[in-house]
């Protein structure tokens, strides 16, 4: 797909809106981190390498990186003067072609950079939009990256006009007149209206889709991209279809599968688009229709890189998304996955830490190890008994084979042997209580 995408399907809008020249093969960028001074130098260069990530997925070449540590972001560069000429240098020793910040940039500073360095600048927020725009597949997806990178770009036009003029030489060009800034403002507007009205259509439709498949168990994989969600679900419902890949931001679209859990159990598990540290708001906005699946789901299952050193502060964006989402109230699993990167004593370690600080039920899994579902899979089915009906069971205590199902497929709440019959009361599902219901010798009473 092409980037910038509303270029191309209007094709009458002279917007310079690409972000990473893809006329080139390669951009070359140059990396800049402002990390405030409270932030450990260790988290700041975990976030410069995670950029330098986003920098090559957008396809772009790291050629230099510059750092500064802030007491606070200066007005007119971000960064202080001295360090805005130092980037400035930079770029020009190494010909790069793009300066890519992790710090969001006001409008006004990113004008001022591009005058200063003279080549494009973006930030991370431009970065991540520019990626989902390469990235997304499916219609939907794809006009909610456009509504968020319109939205994005509206209170920037004026400095992407600056950058067209002097990209294609600009003599005696002083950027449009305002009229013409009007007009795009405007065509920016009506099609923000237009593609917010065919995302509600969307929505609309997915809800009648819902409604048909109401009364299955949802659940939905969340958490930080590259956590192995869709890896997941694809050792779960052994499709080898789902796309895998150690990229950020692999899945941009929500796949579901029916997940056999055993035992005449299945859940319907829904995989999401990955959150990471800065997701733009606009992009979170414009994915909820996407993520209304997460919202329909009984269960969230929050899955962890656990292999990641620092996966608490993943684990902290992820929870901050959620409850942006308005999400975070829903119950949720922890699934601590890529345990089989971690030694023996390291994943102890992990183990004793979560239950001391998390009331949260979790499991320790690893995707590329199907035994160690097994947890994960009791853990669903526990939850599915739990939302079943209540009822007093009295069978003859002979039956072994039939207390063996009960205890088996249903949740035993209580027991009592009362010689020759016993009394229990569990939650069933419906295909036992069925067969239950007609066996001779056997009480089945509800309970309310
Ligand atoms: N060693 C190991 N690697 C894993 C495991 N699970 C996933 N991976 C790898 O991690 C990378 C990312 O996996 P994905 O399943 O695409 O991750 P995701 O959470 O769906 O990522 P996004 O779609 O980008 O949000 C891939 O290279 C996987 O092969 C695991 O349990 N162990
Ligand atoms: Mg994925």
């Amino acid at each position: 797909m092409s980037r910038a995408p509303w270029i191309r399907a209007r094709g009458e809008a002279p917007i310079p809106t690409q972000l990473i020249d893809n006329r080139k093969p390669v951009d070359k960028a140059v990396l800049v981190g402002a990390p405030q001074k409270d932030v450990p130098i260790a988290l700041a260069d975990e976030h410069l390498a995670e950029l330098a990530r986003l920098t090559d997925t957008a396809g772009g070449q790291i050629v230099g990186t510059v750092r500064q540590r802030l007491d606070h972001p200066q007005p007119r560069y971000y960064v202080g003067e001295g360090k805005a000429e130092e980037i400035r240098d930079v770029v020009a020793a190494t010909g790069a072609d793009l300066v890519v910040f992790d710090e969001d940039l006001s409008p006004a500073q990113g004008k001022n950079l591009e005058d200063l360095v003279g080549v494009r600048v973006l930030d991370r927020s431009e970065l991540i939009l520019d990626i989902f725009a390469t990235r997304a597949r499916s219609r939907e997806a794809r006009m909610q990256v456009e509504l968020a990178q319109l939205e994005y770009m509206l209170p920037r036009l004026k400095r992407m006009w600056t950058h067209l003029s002097r990209i294609r030489g600009g003599i005696g060009l002083r950027g449009p007149g305002e009229t013409q800034l009007e007009t795009d403002r405007r065509m920016i507007g009506e099609r923000i209206a237009d593609l917010k009205e065919k995302l509600q259509a969307v929505t609309r439709a997915r809800e009648v889709q819902r409604r048909g498949r109401a009364g299955q168990f949802r659940a939905s994989l969340v958490g930080y991209t590259n956590a192995g969600k869709s890896s997941l679900l694809r050792a779960l419902s052994g499709d080898a279809e789902i796309f895998v890949e150690d990229r950020l931001f692999a899945t941009l679209d929500s796949a579901t599968r029916s997940v056999d859990l055993g035992d005449g159990y299945a859940a319907l598990i829904t995989d999401t688009v990955g959150f990471i540290r800065k997701l733009p708001h606009h992009l979170v906005a414009s994915f909820r229709s996407t993520l209304e699946e997460a919202r329909e789901a009984e269960l969230l299952l929050h899955v962890v890189d656990a292999s990641f050193p620092n996966w608490q502060e993943q684990f902290e964006v992820v929870e901050d998304v959620l409850t942006q989402l308005k999400l975070d109230d829903r119950p949720q699993v922890l699934v601590f996955n890529k345990v089989d990167r971690l030694t023996h004593a390291e994943e102890e370690a992990l183990r004793d830490r979560v239950r001391a600080f998390e009331p949260r039920p979790a499991v320790f899994v690893s995707a590329l190890d199907p035994a160690s579902l097994v947890a994960l899979r009791e853990t669903l089915k526990a939850r599915i008994r739990r939302g079943l009906p209540r009822v007093h069971i009295q069978l003859p205590s002979g039956d072994g084979e039939l207390l063996a199902w009960i205890y088996r497929e249903g949740e035993v709440l209580e027991r009592e042997d009362k010689g020759a019959v016993i009394d229990v009361t569990a939650r069933i599902p419906d295909r036992l209580l069925a067969s239950l219901r007609q066996r001779q010798g056997i009480r089945v009473v509800d309970v309310a």
